[in-house]
């Protein structure tokens, strides 16, 4: 007979979600997913599992939700990647991101300790955490002093406590990924990369000209979801929980991100991007870069994907997604 391990992942529909669904179901794992209704119901990045998964109605901002399906599911491990994940609107909503990061956290570690202490609980952490801590050529690692330069650096270093003093106090098996940036082809189109990877595609179709950023010097480590999701199922399958940074080691300006997505697409980015003051953040993170050395001693994870490949992979299905909606064919990724 064969015996099916289960995993909830909250934040099924997002970016992450999606990729860690794709890898837990490759597994073998019998998947469940917590979805929040809204008035236009968004699951298209997991439409192609849709008859392979089960999914849950519930909200990070409500504890019953959360209680119920945890008694019910009683999953081997929870993957805890629900989030308002983007740090532009946490300047403008810092109290819905506070709500569902830092609370949303504490209601899902509540639900684990009361109904399903035996569940291994990852939590999605972020480099974000740390603000500008690094300066220039200092690697961040798990020791790093955090200083967060946002609403949603914030929200997210209480939920990185809320784990760390669950784990001690009630002794979960829960563990913390700080994750620095990670993009796909999934990734939401307010996000920098996306955006000028759908700019490019739109310019190149002849349907627009400008594409209009913030902080061009700002500078990111960033690596392929596909890669990080990996780390996630790593950690919750080690003999303790513990912390790690997941990171490339190598750092790219959003100029250079533009530099090689316009010219795989045979464009000059110069002669497209202007600067809108609109898009500059009340307080930017100029500089994020990871030392991963940790998770690649004790998980063995290393990214596969390099810079150069994620953009031409997000320029390619930018264009793909585009020219599709010319033909009234469904976008999909
Ligand atoms: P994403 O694409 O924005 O996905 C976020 C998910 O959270 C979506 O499924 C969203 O559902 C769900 N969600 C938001 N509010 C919710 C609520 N109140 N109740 C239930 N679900 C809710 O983010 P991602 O890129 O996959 O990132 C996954 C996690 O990793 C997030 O926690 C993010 O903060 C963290 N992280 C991301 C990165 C990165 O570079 N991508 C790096 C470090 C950490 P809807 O579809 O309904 O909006
Ligand atoms: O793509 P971003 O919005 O991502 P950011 O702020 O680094 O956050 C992402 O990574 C975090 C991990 O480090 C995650 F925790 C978080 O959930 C999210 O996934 O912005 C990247 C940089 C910023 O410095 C921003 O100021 O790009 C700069 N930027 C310049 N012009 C822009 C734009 N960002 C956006 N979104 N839009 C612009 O027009």
């Amino acid at each position: 007979m064969t015996i099916f391990r289960t995993a909830l992942i909250s934040g099924i529909s997002g970016q992450a979600g999606s990729y860690l669904a794709d890898l837990l179901l490759s597994k073998n794992y019998e998947v469940h997913g917590i979805v929040r209704r809204s008035s236009t119901s968004n699951l298209s990045r997991i439409s192609h599992i849709a008859d392979r998964i089960t999914l849950h109605d519930g909200d990070l901002t409500d504890k019953q939700s959360l209680d119920a399906i945890v008694k019910k599911v009683q999953p081997l491990e929870l993957y805890h990647l629900g989030a308002q994940s983007f740090v532009g609107s946490s300047f403008t909503q810092p109290e819905t991101v506070f709500q569902t990061n830092a609370l949303g956290t504490l209601r899902l570690l509540e639900a684990v300790k009361e109904f399903s202490p035996e569940t291994r609980f990852y939590n999605a952490s972020t480099s974000e955490m740390f603000g500008n801590a690094n300066h220039q050529g200092v690697m961040i690692r798990e020791e790093i002093r955090m200083t967060p330069a946002s609403p949603y650096g914030i929200s997210k270093l209480a939920a990185f406590h809320m784990v760390q003093m669950y784990r001690q106090a009630y002794d979960l098996f829960a563990c913390n990924g700080i994750m620095f940036n990670y993009e796909s082809q999934k990734r939401g189109s307010e996000f920098v990369t996306q955006k000028i990877a759908e700019a490019v595609a739109r310019i190149k179709l002849g349907k627009q000209d400008t594409l209009e950023l913030g902080n061009l010097e700002a500078m990111r480590d960033w690596g392929h979801a596909k890669d990080y999701v990996e780390a996630m199922w790593r950690m919750l399958q080690q003999d303790a929980p513990e912390d790690y940074v997941i990171s490339t080691g190598h750092v790219r300006s959003i100029k250079e991100f533009c530099q090689i997505a316009f010219s795989h697409a045979g464009l000059n980015w110069e002669n497209h991007v202007r600067i809108n003051a609109r898009f500059l953040r009340p307080n930017d993170v100029h500089y994020l870069c990871g030392d991963s050395t940790k998770a690649k001693q004790k998980l063995g994870w290393e990214p596969t994907i390099t810079f150069e490949k994620l953009v031409v992979e997000m320029v390619d299905g930018a264009l793909k997604r585009e020219s599709a909606k010319d033909l009234n064919i469904q976008p999909s990724f």
